[in-house]
């Protein structure tokens, strides 16, 4: 049994050489993402079991995709290849330090991942982890993928622990033609063990101001993680209530640190570490992509983490 299974969407990304306008940059570095499979390659560099269930197209994009995700340690042979639709990719721009505003152009309407459902992913290898991770980006991609995360994020005897980044994408839904995005979210994230939400996200999706509002809203998960931004983040776990200040670091990109965040929190949770150091190690592991410009950073050394997970509250004021 593999640690943690990620299901999802991964593309090639596009980071611009240098900062300004899309219409403006000259040329892009290819690199990876993808939410769920950035979180299993980040949880795989940690030393963590983990699989990746995608789909990508029977291109070379695909080909880069499995090879480098496979090259962080990750499983991917219950990666499918689509032989009549395309691996989706992205472009984005550099955001501005201040605001974090930039720009991302997606091409994957109609891409291989798009064609994920019941019927074409195999439902066992999904579902053979410890934790099974999900977004709330899967469900915007078509209404077969919507029919997969309702299906995985069902309540059933047995199933492995699901873990649920709301990671709400107003575009895809837009593009999709769906204004239902946030009341879909809301009643996945119902049926998942574990849900991740930013604050920011809570707002503008689902109206609710601050982690208390967002609970009232949503106490079905045996786990709730509000995060804060640079403030902090705030965990519910029955009737315990735990906040945990930011670091605060340099911030070169913003892209990643999420997903990041879920990986070093589910690693510690794994790890069966108390809720407290889940979300230091949710904070370190974000601070790492914080401070590099792609999605994906190096987590932190594990025993290096735990020390300073476990320091206390002075050290974290
Ligand atoms: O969390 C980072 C992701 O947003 C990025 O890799 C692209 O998966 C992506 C998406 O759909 O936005």
């Amino acid at each position: 049994v593999v640690d943690v299974v990620a299901l999802g969407e991964s593309m090639v990304t596009f980071l611009p050489s240098v900062p300004g306008r899309l219409a403006d940059v000259p040329s892009f570095d290819r690199a990876i993402g993808g939410a769920e499979s950035n979180v299993a390659c980040v949880l795989a560099a940690a030393g963590h079991s983990v699989r990746w269930a995608g789909r990508v197209g029977a291109d070379g994009f695909g080909d880069h995709l499995v090879e480098a995700i496979g090259a962080y340690g990750v499983d991917v042979g219950a990666v499918r290849r689509d032989p009549a639709r395309p691996t989706g990719v992205y472009f984005r721009t550099a955001g501005d330090r201040a605001t974090d505003a930039h720009e991302v152009a997606y091409y994957r309407a109609g891409s291989a991942a798009s064609a994920m459902s019941v019927d074409t992913m195999d439902l066992d290898a999904v579902r053979s982890g410890r934790v099974l991770h999900l977004s709330g980006i899967t469900p915007a991609l078509s209404a077969g993928c919507l029919g997969l995360t309702r299906e995985l994020t069902a309540r059933r005897p047995g199933r492995p622990l699901v873990s649920f980044d709301v990671n709400h994408r107003p575009g895809l839904w837009r593009d999709a033609g769906d204004g239902h995005g946030p009341e879909v979210l809301l009643e996945l994230a119902r049926g998942a063990d574990l849900v991740f939400v930013g604050d920011d996200e809570a707002r503008d999706a689902w109206g609710l101001d601050g982690p208390e509002a967002v609970r009232a809203a949503l106490p079905e998960p045996a786990v709730l993680v509000v995060k804060q931004g640079a403030t902090g983040a705030t965990a519910f776990h029955g009737d315990q209530v735990t906040s945990v200040p930011a670091l605060h670091v340099d911030v070169v990109a913003a892209v990643g640190a999420g997903d990041a965040f879920a990986a070093g929190f589910l690693s510690a949770t794994l790890r069966e570490r108390p809720l407290r150091e889940r979300l230091r190690h949710g904070h370190l592991w974000a601070a790492a992509a914080l401070t590099v410009p792609g999605d994906l950073a190096a987590p932190p050394a594990r025993d290096h983490a735990d020390r300073l997970a476990a320091l206390d509250d002075t050290a974290w004021g």
